[in-house]
């Protein structure tokens, strides 16, 4: 059983976080999600339009996704891999090189991002739209 692991704020679903999963999914046999509590996303300076319930109950509704648990700190990665006998660490590029330091504990991975979409522009382009209504 190969555990693949990863961890996101995951707010306002769309096809960058699925394609991300997807293909995380497909580079073992399972995958387990740490998911951002919104306290922690504020420490990431990001602040979630949905809150972890909510953003928990969508994440386990994908057929990629086997388990989700609290990301709630920057320091719980390493404890995370050996929980779950994680054997591949996965994250977009846009995180490149920042978390080679698990590379002593299991593979790391960066994938592609998918360009042309974000949680950012979705937020914005809604906020432009209520204005212009
Ligand atoms: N992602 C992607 N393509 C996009 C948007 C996001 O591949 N267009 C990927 C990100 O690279 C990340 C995952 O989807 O691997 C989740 O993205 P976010 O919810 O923005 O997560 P982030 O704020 O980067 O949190 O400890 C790590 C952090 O919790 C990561």
């Amino acid at each position: 059983m190969k555990t693949v692991i990863t961890y996101g704020t995951f707010d306002i679903l769309h096809i960058g976080h699925i394609n991300l999963l997807r293909r995380a999914r497909a580079l073992g046999d399972r995958l387990v999600v740490g998911l951002s509590t919104d306290e922690f996303n504020l420490g990431k300076h990001k602040s979630s339009l949905l809150n972890y319930e909510n953003r928990k109950m969508v994440l386990e509704s994908i057929r990629y996704v086997d388990e989700v648990f609290p990301e709630d700190n920057w320091e719980q990665k390493v404890q995370d891999i050996k929980r779950f006998g994680a054997t591949l660490f996965v994250m977009g590029h846009d995180w490149e090189g920042k978390f080679d330091f698990l590379s002593q504990y299991c593979q790391v991975h960066y994938l592609p991002r998918t360009e042309a979409i974000s949680t950012t522009e979705i937020k914005q382009s809604l906020a432009v739209t209520t204005v212009t209504r």
